[in-house]
């Protein structure tokens, strides 16, 4: 098997990279490197971000081996699938058939179903022109976030304290940094994910992931 020398991560504060960073803050505490992309800057459209992800977007990350091999990896439900296979303290092996079923589904809720859903509210909110922008498709999308995904996520936490169970893993990455960004839309005020929230607070690899929200430019 490939040995893995160094890990570098492509970030941006408060974006989707933070559920990778948090997930490598779990795995290794400091020890991966990480680049900050300034998105308001523009440089994830310079010819070398470009080609290690044509899509433009943050997270990145790049794989050096030992034997001197380099890998880019995108998409962050990729990579945190990937990262979580490497250490079993962060996703049920995948003999543990039902366990792992449970796990893959909260990691595509998350990653491609609710993930999408809060990016149709910021485009159609924020990010578009004004002409271009439909509210009637964000509000939309709240109401679906509201009465369909977060229901499902309710249940699972009125009754364990991680989303998968009784033990954090990578899917608490993803809920937990997509539940920040739905209750920054006002979005998943429910005690149960307050009490959720405060939980993943008060872990040091979620403290260090999120210690430069306060560079969020927008
Ligand atoms: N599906 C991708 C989306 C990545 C993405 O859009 N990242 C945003 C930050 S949350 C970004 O870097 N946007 C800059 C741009 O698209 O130019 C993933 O989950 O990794």
């Amino acid at each position: 098997m490939d040995q893995i020398s160094q890990l570098t991560l492509y970030h941006y504060p408060l974006s989707r990279s933070a559920r990778v960073k948090w997930l490598l803050h779990e795995m290794r505490g400091k020890s991966f490197k990480t680049i900050r992309v300034a998105l308001r800057k523009g440089e994830q459209y310079t010819p070398e971000f470009l080609a290690k992800n044509p899509s433009h977007g943050v997270p990145v990350l790049d794989v050096e081996y030992s034997d001197g091999s380099t890998q880019t990896i995108t998409e962050s439900l990729a990579i945190l699938t990937w990262l979580a296979d490497l250490d079993p303290r962060f996703a049920p092996l995948p003999n543990d058939h039902r366990a792992r079923a449970t796990y893959l589904q909260i990691m595509a809720l998350g990653g491609s179903w609710m993930d999408q859903m809060l990016w149709n509210i910021r485009l159609h909110e924020t990010i578009l022109p004004k002409p271009a922008r439909n509210q009637d498709f964000a509000k939309f999308n709240r109401d679906k976030i509201e009465n369909e995904v977060l229901p499902q996520l309710k249940t699972r936490l009125e009754t364990s304290d991680f989303i998968c169970g009784d033990t954090f893993t990578a899917a608490d990455c993803l809920t937990g940094q997509n539940l920040n960004w739905a209750r920054a839309y006002g979005l998943g005020h429910d005690p149960v994910f307050k009490a959720y929230m405060g939980r993943m607070k008060t872990r040091p690899a979620f403290q260090l992931a999120f210690a430069d929200a306060k560079d969020f430019e927008g």
